[in-house]
């Protein structure tokens, strides 16, 4: 061990993640009104750094975006054994749509007797099970619902055990709903996104655990759809139906709300923390996190100016001095957080390698986090962007600025030196 590190390692997870990176790169002095810093850490970017969040959730600081009256999680655990939300009583239909229905040998039903159980579904786990890191983002609403390490069987696993034939053009999937069809929350994937995993994408799960402990209630359990590349609402929770289709057709309850259902997950850049107080010529430490969208994440940048003093024939702020922040690297193993055991990343989880390590950084599907030293100021009141640039050079918002398609919006924040 080099004596560096044997010094960090008392150092906190972020903090040491920090350093290491900074000590490496040595990021040169930025144009722009942001500098970043040699290889010594900066006392005032150390705080704010070492304040972050950790990079996997813990299990209680998942937000939760539940629909249904009551709530499912928020019944009994008696109410939820008899209508089959328990390990013990879940049950599992995969059926022929009936109005369009895809050929199927093996249908599995309850009346026949041949739904799939929790344990059949654990012993399709022995052989099939695969566990990927992925952020949840709700489509409509502007921040991360939670990062953590989703474990399931592959759906095409349990589809395959019903032998369809032909007339299989896409996978309807929904929920317990309190026996309300009004309640119904469905959402559906083309039959090829299911059967094969395309782009190096993980596969669509039928999801037991995350951060390897089971599925609590609120988060879906004890069985959800994870849909690795997409929006919340195709991650249905409480999983109880799956309907084989010659509908080629999306049905997806979010339509409903003018959604774009086909949208994968953008990259974008929000800001966590900029100090409370800030005095004049005096260097401000900042921090915040990137989601890494389908398009993966090249860098992150940040644009200070004076209040309204902005372009305004440049919506997207392209001609202005944007300046490279730093993206944290990975977590040193032991330090994921998320109440993974050992807070480390388990054995076999795609996208790491055998120690554990991510194979690629910023990973897609997850949330990063980045700081940078601005410049001091004169007295003033300020605007703060920051925006993420995709692997492909693309700025924030595009490629896909539109609402309906996840958020992408340039974050603004305001700050005043005083
Ligand atoms: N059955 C069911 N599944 C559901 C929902 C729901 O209301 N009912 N909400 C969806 C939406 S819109 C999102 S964003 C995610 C949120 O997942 P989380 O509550 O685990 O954070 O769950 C999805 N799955
Ligand atoms: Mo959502």
């Amino acid at each position: 061990m080099r004596d560096s590190d044997r010094f960090l390692r008392d150092h906190l997870l972020v903090t040491r993640r920090f350093f290491v990176r900074a000590g490496i790169v040595g990021v040169a002095a930025f144009g722009g009104g942001v500098r970043g810093w040699a290889d010594s850490l900066e006392p005032e970017l150390n705080d704010a750094v070492a304040r972050l969040e950790s990079f996997m959730t813990p299990l209680d600081k998942f937000r939760d975006v539940s629909r249904g009256s009551p709530v499912p999680h928020s019944l009994s655990e008696e109410k939820r054994s008899e209508v089959g939300l328990t390990r013990e009583t879940w049950r599992l239909e995969v059926t022929a749509d009936q109005d369009h229905p895809t050929r199927i040998k093996q249908p599995m039903t309850n009346s026949s007797g041949t739904a799939l159980d929790f344990p059949a579904l654990m012993k399709l786990a022995e052989t099939h099970a695969v566990r990927f890191a992925k952020v949840m983002t709700c489509l409509n609403i502007g921040c991360p619902l939670g990062t953590g390490i989703w474990e399931g069987v592959p759906l095409k696993v349990v589809i395959w055990k019903t032998q369809p034939v032909e007339n299989f053009r896409r996978v309807f999937y929904y929920g317990y709903h309190n026996n309300e069809p009004k309640q119904m929350f469905r959402s559906s994937l083309p039959a090829g996104r299911v059967l094969e995993d395309v782009y190096d994408l993980p596969p669509v799960i039928l999801c037991y655990k995350l951060n390897g402990a089971w599925l609590t209630p609120e988060r879906g359990g004890p069985v959800r759809v994870v849909v690795p590349e997409s929006y919340g609402f195709k991650s249905i929770k409480w999983l109880s139906h799956i309907v084989l289709t010659n509908l080629a057709v999306a049905n997806d309850t979010y339509i409903e709300g003018n959604n774009d259902v086909d949208s994968p997950l953008k990259t974008f850049a929000a800001t966590l923390s900029v100090p409370p107080s800030i005095a004049a010529n005096q260097r401000i430490p900042v921090t915040g996190y990137a989601q890494v969208g389908i398009s993966g994440l090249r860098k992150v940048q940040v644009w200070v100016c004076r209040k309204g003093a902005e372009p305004t024939d440049d919506p997207y702020f392209v001609t202005a001095e944007w300046s490279d922040a730093t993206i944290l690297p990975a977590p040193e193993s032991g330090k994921w957080g998320g109440d993974l055991p050992d807070s480390t990343i388990p054995a076999d989880t795609l996208g790491f390698d055998n120690e554990g390590r991510p194979k690629t950084w910023p990973m897609r599907f997850s949330k990063v986090h980045w700081a940078v030293i601005l410049d001091g100021l004169p007295a003033g009141e300020y605007t703060l962007r920051s925006r993420t640039v995709d692997e492909k050079g693309q700025a924030q918002p595009m490629p896909r600025p539109f609402r309906k398609s996840g958020h992408a919006e340039i974050e603004t924040v305001g700050f005043v030196v005083k």
